[in-house]
Parts: C-alpha cells; structure tokens; sequence
C-alpha cells in the first residue's frame, strides 16, 4: 500500500493514534519530508470534502476527519516542519472567529481546521470575539483575510460592526472579510459589504482560495 492510501485508510477510519505514528515512522526512515505527508493529508481532506458535497458522508464523518488531521498537523507535523527549519508553504494567513456575545464555536473550528489543513496560517481567535480584537489580530500578524462566524440572529450585527470597523480605521481595503453561520447568507453578506460568504467549511476553503486569486489579478 502506498504511503497515499495508507494515509487516506487512517484518515477516514479517524485513527489519530494511527495516522500520528504511521507519520512519525516515515519522517524517521526519511520515506517522506513533513510537508509532503501535509500534502497528501491535504489531498484526502479535499477527498473528504468532496464526499461531504456529495452527500455521500454526513457531518460527524467530516468532523471526526478533521479533527484527526488537525491533530496530527498540530501534534506532528507543524513540529516537524518547525525543527527542520524547512518553510511551510503557506496559502495566506487568516484571523478566524465567532463574533461578540455568540458563544458557538464548532463550526467555527472546522472551518479554521480545514484551512489550516489545506496549507493556511490559522489565528483562531475563539468565540465572543470583539471588533478590536479581531482587527489588533489581524494587525499583528499580517492577515490577508478575516472570517467572521455567527450562529445567532443576534449575533450577526456583530459581523458588520467588524466591517464597520475597519471603515472607521481607514482599514477595510487591507482585508478580506468573509462571513458564515447558519443565520448568514450570500445576501447578508453583500448587504454589509462583506468579500464573500461559505455555507460549510469546504466551500469556506474555495471561497478564500477564490477571493485571494482575484486579489492578486488586481494587483
Ligand atoms: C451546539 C449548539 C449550542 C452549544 C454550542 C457549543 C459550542 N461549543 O459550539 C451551546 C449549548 C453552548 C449552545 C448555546 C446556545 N444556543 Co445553540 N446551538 C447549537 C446547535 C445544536 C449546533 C450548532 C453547531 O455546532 N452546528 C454544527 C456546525 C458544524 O455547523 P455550523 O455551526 O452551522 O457551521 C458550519 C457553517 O455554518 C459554516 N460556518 C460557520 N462559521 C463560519 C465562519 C465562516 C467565516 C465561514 C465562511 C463559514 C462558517 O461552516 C461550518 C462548518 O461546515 C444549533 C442548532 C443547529 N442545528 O445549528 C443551536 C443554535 C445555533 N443555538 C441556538 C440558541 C438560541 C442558543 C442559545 C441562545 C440558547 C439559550 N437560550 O441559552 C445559546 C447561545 C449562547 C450564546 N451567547 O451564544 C439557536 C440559534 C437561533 C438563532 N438563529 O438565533 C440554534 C439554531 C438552535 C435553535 N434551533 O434554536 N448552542
């Protein structure tokens, strides 16, 4: 079996355990360098999201896939990559979180895992997430998009308040801003000015995937 399938075996069978040493053993035999096994696992997590478009694996698959790839990423691999001092190639970097008073992060984290397993730099802010806080973050580490999440009618202001916000500091242009959650859509999206709006965490990739190829066409 190549290293591909056995990869995609344990993602799917959700075998943290599995996938962490099956890594391991190959960076020590030098069968594959970090940033290639975060390729191929990049390639079955695209498989994975495929799978859930198609309706032919529902929710708790996708989050129990993700979750073992966020894992082996954060736990393995992102160290890995670090002590051999080898450049991850990233695809751009994105602040995430859930906006103030909504305290529904699941989503969210999928969505931030997805990214960060398809080759982005995750600043997962968490929930309840002030205007300035999401807009100091994407300050300091130089973000190229910001991803608002909203899970209540009540909540979803906040995502404009963000966009607002960034008016007023002569800072919208800087950024890319996307908005989800259940109570969002593509037309609230627009109506607050926001560059793009995901039903679900596979689309979230594409759309940013999307935005940013249209940023540098404009540039
Ligand atoms: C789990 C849950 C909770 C948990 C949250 C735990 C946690 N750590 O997240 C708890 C129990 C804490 C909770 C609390 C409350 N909840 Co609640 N909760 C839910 C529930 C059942 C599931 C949400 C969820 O995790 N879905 C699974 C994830 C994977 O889906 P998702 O969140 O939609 O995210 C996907 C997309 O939306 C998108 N996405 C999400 N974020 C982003 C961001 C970006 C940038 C992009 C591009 C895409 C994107 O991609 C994601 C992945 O595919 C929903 C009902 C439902 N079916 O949605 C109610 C629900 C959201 N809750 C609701 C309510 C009312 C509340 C409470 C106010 C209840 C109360 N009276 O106390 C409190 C809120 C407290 C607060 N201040 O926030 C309502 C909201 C109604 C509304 N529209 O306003 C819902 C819809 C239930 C209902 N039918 O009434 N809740």
């Amino acid at each position: 079996m190549s290293i591909n399938e056995k990869i995609k075996d344990l993602v799917l069978e959700w075998d943290t355990e599995g996938l962490k040493s099956f890594c391991q053993s190959n960076l020590k035999s030098n069968t594959a360098t970090a940033s290639n096994l975060l390729k191929m696992i990049g390639e079955v997590m695209k498989y994975v999201g495929d799978q859930f478009e198609d309706e032919e694996i529902f929710l708790p698959e996708l989050i129990g896939s993700a979750e073992t790839v966020k894992a082996v990423i954060d736990e393995v691999l992102d160290p890995a990559i670090r002590a051999a001092g080898e450049e991850k190639e990233t695809m751009g970097k994105v602040v995430i979180g859930t906006v103030e008073s909504d305290v529904h992060s699941i989503g969210k984290d999928l969505v931030g895992s997805f990214l960060f397993s398809n080759g982005f730099e995750v600043y997962n802010l968490g929930v309840e997430v002030t205007a300035d806080q999401f807009i100091s973050k994407a300050e300091e580490v130089g973000a190229d998009v910001i991803g608002l999440s909203s899970l209540l009618t009540m909540s979803m202001d906040f995502q404009k308040q963000v966009i607002e916000e960034l008016k007023n500091r002569g800072l919208r242009q800087k950024y890319k801003v996307i908005v989800g959650g259940s109570p969002t859509s593509e037309d609230w999206a627009e109506q607050i000015g926001a560059d793009g709006w995901a039903d679900d965490a596979i689309e979230a990739v594409e759309l940013i995937k999307r935005i940013m190829n249209e940023e540098v066409k404009n540039t």
